[in-house]
């Protein structure tokens, strides 16, 4: 009796389960995607645009099912968990893969880009699609880049009107050797730890502060606790949305390049929320009082990372593509 009891139990779960699975969406192919941004974040809002493409133009066999809110991880393991196929799409900085993929590096490099405009225009182009193959050897298939505004110091000490301002503070970096080295060659301690843990590190002290753009600045509550804010907009790292190689290969030739045109096609949605996002971000940063220095001397911070790029462009291919990348108008 009993055993039946639990038996009829396990039945009941799973047929509700697969109710609620028909019920929330028909597709015959749900693809789990990763953000550790929360709903309504243009990457996360990006993404569900990405899904409703592929609805469409699969005739509602394909769909998008997102984890926002690092529901399923931060980003280093998510990364690893799509490289292992449990996570098929994962929308994630250029950062966490620096250690791994060595193309990603050259993205993220400190100052390598003059603006958003050149950024889009060299992601835009072949250095970008050869920066997205290189995911492959890696499990991976690039599918596309995403905006992710310019990064700047953030901390609850003191205003850092001047390099030599950042000196003895400890700040959070992304997991990657590159930002670690950038955040040290500047004069400041680096720790690199995974986004979900900045708050309570700097609210407690074990950081000082960090470093990001207005809308991760904003959405994360940071400003809560770093109330000054320096717009030394030292990177320009884009975001990048792959999809496990495992997923990919259980896709039909026509089903990925539906994904593959849906993901692009979902770039100028993202690009145009991320403005608007930014304007909003920045709008209640400054609303909540956090001190904003604008007015910052970059020369210095430029060259202290002539070491930096030593350490990192390290091979003949990567100097190329630095050069490159500094070619393109
Ligand atoms: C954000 C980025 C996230 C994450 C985060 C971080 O700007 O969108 O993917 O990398 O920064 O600092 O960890």
């Amino acid at each position: 009796m009993k055993s039946w009891r639990r038996l009829s139990t396990a039945l009941l779960a799973s047929a509700a389960i697969v109710a609620s699975a028909m019920a929330a969406n028909a597709a015959e192919l749900m693809l789990r995607a990763s953000d550790t941004h929360p709903d309504g974040y243009p990457t996360v809002a990006a993404v569900e645009y990405m899904g409703e493409l592929l609805e469409e133009r699969s005739g509602g066999r394909i769909g998008i099912d997102i984890f926002h809110s690092a529901q399923l991880g931060e980003e280093k393991d998510t990364i690893e968990q799509t490289r292992l196929g449990v996570i098929d799409l994962n929308r994630v900085s250029l950062g966490p893969f620096n250690n791994l993929i060595e193309e990603t590096k050259i993205p993220s490099l400190p100052y390598i880009f003059r603006s958003t405009e050149h950024m889009h225009r060299v992601m835009d182009g072949p250095i970008g699609q050869e920066i997205l193959a290189a995911f492959e050897a890696y499990d991976l298939v690039g599918l596309a880049f995403y905006d992710g505004g310019s990064r700047s110091f953030y901390n609850r000490v003191r205003p850092i009107e001047s390099i030599e301002d950042l000196a003895g503070l400890k700040f959070r970096v992304m997991q990657s050797d590159l930002f670690v080295d950038m955040v040290n060659s500047l004069g400041a301690n680096a720790t690199p730890m995974p986004y979900g843990e900045v708050y309570s590190s700097i609210q407690t002290g074990v950081i000082d502060g960090a470093e990001n753009n207005w809308p991760s600045f904003e959405s994360s509550g940071h400003y809560e606790v770093a109330g000054f804010y320096t717009l030394d907009q030292h990177l320009i790292v884009p975001e990048v949305l792959v999809m496990s190689l495992k997923a990919w290969n259980k896709l039909s030739p026509e089903d990925q390049v539906l994904v593959r045109q849906a993901a692009r096609d979902s770039v100028p949605f993202m690009r145009k929320l991320w403005a608007e996002r930014e304007a909003v971000s920045e709008a209640k940063v400054r609303a909540a009082g956090v001190e904003i220095i604008t007015d910052i001397d970059k020369t210095p911070f430029i060259e202290a990372m002539v070491p930096v790029y030593a350490k990192y462009v390290d091979t003949d291919r990567l100097k190329d593509m630095v050069k490159r990348i500094q070619a393109t108008e």
